[in-house]
């Protein structure tokens, strides 16, 4: 018996050495309001058809982790009440009690990389909480990122964090991070952050290259694209910040904290934002997911 359940289609393009992209299912249950989940799931998959490859969302399901959703399943994860957010910690309990699950980052990536794909893409990553000092609050998708051998293709990591030190623990790590045409960490919602990164990258092609470099001589772990946010829908950062200061101590003051936190502050940013958020936050998902496609298929070329 195995935990591990490949959908047939996900199977045979994997043994073919056809192009696979990895989707996340936090997002659609807990990252991003109903009804749009549902269409943004939908519309993340066929972005990578029409790319010319098979998307896999992955998420726990009747007792095994899934890679490859089917649409009734996605529905279910967009849907159902009380879906379980899923981290590595995670994963063996929701398994056992066969409960419905939404992976993070850090999960999906341990499906991804179970099932031997090797690109995955997200809208932003978690990070080193701002208040770390006093909350040890640092996402188990770095320490994930450090370990598996997956591509991540993001918009960075969203401002609710301490990108600083977010970036000081991917160094730490040995987890490259290539700016997507850009030598600027892109902030998620917003494209600027103040923060420079040391490699730019311009095209897919090239990161194909650095990943067959990386896990060629057996350096484990991720590398991550971080890739800016479509210029017509980013929000300034100025604005981003000011919203994010005000809801990371709102959260604090409602004694809001672990898993629960990143969830509440997107749904105070969008609030705050008059849905501004929610509109970025679908086009950046959707920008990565396009990249990370042709990633997929310069990686299989
Ligand atoms: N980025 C988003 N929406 C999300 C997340 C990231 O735009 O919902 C999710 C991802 O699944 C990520 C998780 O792995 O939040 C991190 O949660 P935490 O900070 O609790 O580790
Ligand atoms: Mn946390």
């Amino acid at each position: 018996m195995t935990s591990l359940r490949i959908a047939d289609e996900v199977r045979d393009a994997i043994a073919a050495r056809r192009p696979v992209v990895a989707l996340e299912s936090t997002i659609l249950s807990h990252g991003l309001p109903r009804p749009d989940n549902l269409a943004v799931g939908r519309r993340l998959e066929s972005i990578v058809r029409a790319g010319g490859a098979v998307p896999a969302t992955v998420a726990v399901i009747d007792g095994a982790l899934v890679v490859g959703a089917s649409d009734d399943e996605i529905v279910r994860l967009a849907s159902e009440p009380d879906v379980v957010k899923v981290s590595r910690r995670d994963l063996p309990i929701v398994i056992a009690r066969r409960a419905l699950g939404a992976t993070t980052v850090s999960a999906t990536m341990i499906g991804a990389a179970r099932a031997g794909i090797a690109v995955f893409a997200t809208g932003g990553i978690g990070g080193v909480h701002r208040g770390f000092e006093t909350s040890l609050d640092v996402s188990a998708d770095l320490a994930e990122l450090g370990r598996e051998n997956v591509c991540v293709v993001c918009a960075g990591a969203k401002s609710i964090l301490d990108l600083p030190r977010t970036m000081e623990v991917l160094e730490t790590l040995g987890v490259p991070v290539l700016g997507w045409q850009t030598r600027e960490l892109p902030a998620f919602f917003a494209r600027e952050s103040g923060l420079s990164l040391d490699h730019r990258v311009e095209g897919a092609a090239e990161v194909a290259t650095i990943l067959r470099a990386k896990w060629s001589l057996g350096l484990a772990g991720g590398v991550l694209v971080a890739v800016p946010p479509p210029i017509v829908s980013a929000l300034p950062s100025l604005e981003i910040d000011a919203l994010v200061t005000a809801a990371v101590e709102e959260a604090h003051q409602r004694g809001i904290r672990g898993k629960e936190l990143t969830p509440y502050l997107l749904t105070r940013l969008r609030e705050a934002t008059e849905g501004r958020s929610l509109v970025a936050n679908v086009a950046l998902v959707s920008e990565n997911t396009r990249i990370a496609t042709q990633i997929a298929c310069a990686l299989s070329g």
